[in-house]
């Protein structure tokens, strides 16, 4: 057998927190962690066309099983090339597996231990999704990271909901393990368990006995107080090993970012900057800036003096406007400011711990954003 395309080095580890700094090669380039990843559901990054994409540091982009299998079909993905061909990004690529989005959007859900039937959100057409079935259609689609099919429930719920889904998502992941085929895709395994500690620990116990190359820890940001969440990263971080990559899936504004990578998270992807910048609202150090707000409307100052992104070369005045005027470059250019901002805030992150500094880089940070909303 070949050896594997894909490599997590562990570059350093901050001595003031449990904040890392790494590194993870795969077919399609090298990815410096921690990262974000943009999402890019269907193929596309809302709003941002490949070039501007690339500008914004991004280094990987997330699509979805789920999405994708729907509309236009991975057969067809497949047939114009793969993911990466037919959406023109040249560099990684992480797919999930359908498991969340299959809870959050399909209709007529039925789970069985053989897997998820449903309609779909579109045209109310039947369908399945086993473990198998999304590890095929991610093979298809040729993502470098797929994620292990997962049973995700919403928050707070049931114990015994929660225990049934943690486990079934463990045989699930079996499964997925023994389907995968490709050398050139890395399989994640997704730690689930609500908020309990100790069903975290076992289910972590129990995917890391199946020896996946990376972990994600799934189930969190779904209605849970952002406290109960980092608590949650504190019991199920240290049972996953220290020598893989591990990827807290969805989450989440800036501050969960950086509480989230102090406790040992090396991979993220939201919607939010560009959910919230098609609706206004732009990220920057001083905390969020609502543009309708008619306080802009005469404002000479970019978002961010010092960004570098298309959006910064106009004044705040001027995008309160492209929203009031309903123009598509409000939103477009919202979504790229907001995604640099991102990147820029991962890339000082990455700084912050090669020099020993993350504990006082999150304060800083923290009190900026804290400051106050305009
Ligand atoms: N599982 C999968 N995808 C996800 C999640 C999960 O638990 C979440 C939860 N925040 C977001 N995306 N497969
Ligand atoms: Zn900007």
């Amino acid at each position: 057998m070949a050896s594997s395309p894909f490599r997590f080095e562990l570059l350093h580890s901050d001595t003031g927190c449990d904040a890392r700094r790494g590194r993870l090669h795969t077919p399609h380039g090298t990815v410096e962690l921690p990262t974000f990843m943009p999402v890019g559901t269907l193929g596309t990054v809302k709003g941002v066309d490949i070039a501007r994409l690339r500008e914004t540091g991004a280094q990987i982009v997330l699509g979805n099983t789920y999405h994708l299998a729907l509309r236009p079909g991975a057969n067809v993905v497949a047939e114009l090339g793969g993911l990466h061909v037919f959406m023109g990004w040249q560099g990684p690529i992480l797919t999930d597996s359908g498991g969340f989005q299959v809870f959050s959007l399909a209709e007529r859900v039925k789970v069985t231990e053989k897997g998820v039937s449903f309609r779909s959100h579109i045209d109310g057409s039947a369908l399945e999704i086993t473990p198998e079935r999304s590890i095929a259609i991610q093979e298809e689609l040729g993502s470098d990271f797929a994620m292990a099919f997962d049973h995700v429930v919403a928050l707070p719920n049931k114990r015994e909901v929660i225990e049934d889904a943690t486990w079934r998502s463990v045989r699930w992941a079996e499964r997925c393990l023994e389907a995968a085929q490709r050398e050139d895709q890395m399989l994640l395994g997704i730690v689930q368990g609500g908020l309990d500690p100790e069903l975290r620990q076992s289910c972590a116990k129990a995917l890391v006995s199946l020896d996946f190359r990376g972990y994600a820890i799934g189930g969190l940001s779904v209605g849970e107080p952002p406290e109960e969440m980092y608590s949650t990263l504190e019991a199920t971080v240290p049972a996953l090993p220290t020598e893989r990559p591990r990827y807290l899936m969805g989450v989440g504004r800036p501050e969960d970012l950086v509480e989230s990578m102090a406790r040992g998270v090396d991979m993220f992807d939201c919607v939010m900057p560009t959910r919230n910048g098609r609706n206004a609202l732009a990220f920057t150090d001083q905390g969020t800036v609502r543009l309708r707000n008619s306080q802009h409307e005469r404002n000479r100052d970019p978002l961010e003096a010092n960004c570098p992104c298309p959006a910064c070369q106009h004044s705040r005045g001027y995008l309160r406007h492209l929203f009031q005027a309903k123009e598509m470059l409000g939103p477009i250019l919202t979504s790229i400011h907001n995604i640099t901002y991102y990147q820029r805030l991962m890339a000082e992150a990455r700084q912050a711990i090669e020099a020993d500094s993350f504990s006082e880089f999150r304060r800083a940070k923290l009190a900026a954003w804290g400051a106050k909303d305009s």
